[in-house]
């Protein structure tokens, strides 16, 4: 994530635009990639055997979801991660390697029938995974397309049972600062947070990951759980979610608080409306360096274009 008025602590200068992301990008994809993927290796392999949900994978694809590209390969994709409690750059994987993901408590709290606390493993076996084929849209106008496992935000909406009062979920990752060296940075409003409205949370684009690339996902990834909002800026898709929250109150997100002015809460992509500080009319493949035209909503908009008719929503920035 890009903000606008540097500190000592922040982005170094050389990411400090679109052009610098893509340049330290290609450099980690060219020379640094073999070494990284290389050195993550053991503790990939030792993740997945000792992960008690290995056997749940691979899922079934779910076939409605087709993408118009190729996949990305898994060694691009796990190699460049955007994960700010390890780091500002992108190559996150091995300090990411050291967050415990067993054993992990989900919260569920706010505005439900009756607030609880269930395990993940628990709460796998009690949704039905899938696999589907993703487009992921960075603000920065990067982009992906990944093979996510996991299952409906929908699915997990109904097992949390939400009052009907309830208008958005606020979804929190985990405050560990032993363990994520960004999280001691003071600038920022640690844990990340972020939020949907209740129609966004059920639409059944919104998918909450477990996996990706055919077994549990690496820790750079998010795991063991986090979200997927394809029709949305990447921002939006919170990783290693611990809480959710149903409330009448719509959620700040943690960019909002941290440059309001430039990511919003609605964050839904569009070519034609400009971050502030770049273009978001094209976007350029992490893996191939390919520039394609942005797709508004990414591409989804028959999925979701129906989300934001209400005239209620006029003067609401959609796009930022
Ligand atoms: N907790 C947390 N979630 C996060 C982030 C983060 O820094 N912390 N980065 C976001 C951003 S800006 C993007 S683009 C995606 C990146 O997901 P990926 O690394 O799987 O590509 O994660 C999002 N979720
Ligand atoms: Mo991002």
């Amino acid at each position: 994530m890009l903000i606008k008025s540097k500190r000592g602590w922040e982005i170094p200068e050389h990411l400090a635009t679109p052009e610098g992301i893509f340049l330290s990008r290609r450099r980690l994809l060219g020379a640094g990639a073999g070494l990284i993927g290389a050195s993550l290796l053991p503790g990939v392999a030792q993740a997945a055997e000792t992960d008690p949900s290995a056997s749940l994978y691979p899922a079934k694809r779910n076939e409605r979801y087709t993408l118009d590209r190729p996949m990305t390969p898994e060694k691009d994709a796990s190699s460049v991660n955007n994960y700010y409690e390890f780091g500002t750059n992108y190559d996150v994987g091995r300090a990411a390697a050291k967050l415990k993901v067993r054993p992990w408590t989900v919260t569920i709290d706010g505005m439900v029938e009756q607030p609880r606390q269930v395990g993940i493993d628990d709460l796998l076996k009690a949704m039905t995974l899938e696999e589907r084929l993703y487009r992921h849209r960075c603000v920065e106008a990067w982009s992906m397309a990944v093979p996510w496992t996991g299952f409906p935000m929908k699915a997990f909406v109904d097992y949390a049972r939400p009052l009907s009062g309830a208008k958005y979920v606020r979804m929190e990752t985990f405050l560990d600062r032993d363990v994520a060296p960004g999280q001691s940075g003071r600038f920022y409003p640690w844990p990340y947070v972020e939020g949907l409205t209740m129609a966004e949370a059920t639409n059944e684009l919104a998918f909450l990951v477990t996996g990706v690339y055919g077994k549990p996902a690496q820790n750079q990834f998010g795991a063991p759980l986090r979200l997927a909002t394809p029709w949305k800026y990447g921002f939006k898709s919170i990783k290693a979610i611990v809480k959710f929250t149903f409330t009448d109150q719509r959620p700040k997100s943690f960019w909002e608080v941290v440059q309001g002015a430039e990511y919003g809460f609605w964050a839904n992509v569009n070519p034609q409306v400009s971050h502030p500080r770049w273009s978001q009319a094209t976007e350029k493949d992490i893996a191939t360096g390919e520039r394609r035209p942005t797709l508004l909503y990414n591409g989804y908009g028959e999925f979701v274009a129906g989300l934001y008719g209400d005239p209620a929503l006029k003067g609401e920035k959609l796009f930022m």
